[in-house]
């Protein structure tokens, strides 16, 4: 109930704070992107995780004002960046259900001046199985603002593929389980060629998630996969850092 009630103060005094991930082309290790993370600055825990406050907060409701202030802070910093590269952010399937996503997106892009196509919203397969067609209804709303949606951790959930000719995702993002041991595995290397080919045939952007080494760049390049977030291309980061390396590698 403590973290509760501290997450509730936090939440009202705008305490929380976003980290961004670097996102690279894989071909020459361009930045194209970043991934924007929350983290709770506590006086007594230290920088504390999503894992261990975002559900919380999915559970008492409070994602839904949270969720809509992370989309209006990563809307204001992108538009800051001098390198004009993307942001995205990810949502929980309570503010789908919650709140006016719709709005929420169009007034975050209102008042930042981003443009439309520079906002990447990463949704995850357990949103999918929930209500197919008001989710489908809502993810053509928000790509009529001009936004684009990323399917996260693809390929954790089982309903991947049967709702991937149904909407027209801008991405994909391979998630970090099938990378961690890419190297070692070549039944996991056909599963990234089988992701990609899939992403090529319905002209989706394919991102891998987690990638740590070089090895596992070199096999994704090889493979076709256009992206990679993960150490080796940049550990999450504060906003003031991300500001100068979008500048450095405009
Ligand atoms: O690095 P990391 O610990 O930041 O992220 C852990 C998980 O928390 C990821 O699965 C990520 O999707 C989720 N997460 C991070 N930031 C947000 C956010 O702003 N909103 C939601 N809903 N999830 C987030
Ligand atoms: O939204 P999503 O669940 O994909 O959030 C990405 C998560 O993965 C965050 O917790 C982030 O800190 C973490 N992460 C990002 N890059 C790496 C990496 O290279 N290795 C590992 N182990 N974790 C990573
Ligand atoms: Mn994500
Ligand atoms: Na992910």
């Amino acid at each position: 109930r403590a973290i509760e009630a501290d997450l509730q103060q936090a939440i009202e005094a705008e305490a929380l704070v976003l980290h961004y991930q670097p996102q690279r082309r894989l071909r020459d290790r361009r930045l194209v992107g970043f991934e924007a993370l929350l983290r709770w600055p506590h006086p007594l825990r230290g920088l504390v995780p999503p894992i261990e406050f975002i559900p919380l907060a999915e559970q008492n409701g409070m994602i839904v004002p949270l969720g809509a202030w992370v989309i209006r802070a990563a809307c204001a910093e992108a538009a800051r960046w001098p390198g004009e590269q993307r942001v995205a952010v990810n949502l929980s399937p309570a503010q789908f259900r919650h709140g006016d996503l719709v709005h929420t997106v169009a007034d975050a892009l209102a008042r930042s001046g981003l443009s439309a196509h520079r906002l990447e919203l990463e949704i995850t397969e357990s949103l999918l199985q929930e209500d197919p067609e008001d989710v489908v209804a809502l993810l053509r709303d928000l790509r009529g603002l001009g936004v684009s949606i990323a399917m996260d951790d693809f390929g954790t959930g089982w309903s991947s593929l049967a709702h991937l000719w149904r909407f027209p995702f801008g991405k994909l993002k391979i998630d970090r389980a099938f990378i961690t041991d890419l190297a070692c595995d070549p039944k996991l290397s056909a599963i990234v060629a089988t992701i990609v080919g899939l992403g090529r045939i319905l002209d989706m952007t394919v991102v891998a998630e987690g990638v740590e080494t070089e090895e596992q760049a070199r096999i994704l390049a090889a493979e076709g996969c256009e992206q990679g977030q993960g150490w080796l291309f940049g550990r999450p980061m504060p906003a003031e850092a991300a500001r100068r390396l979008s500048a450095e590698e405009w």
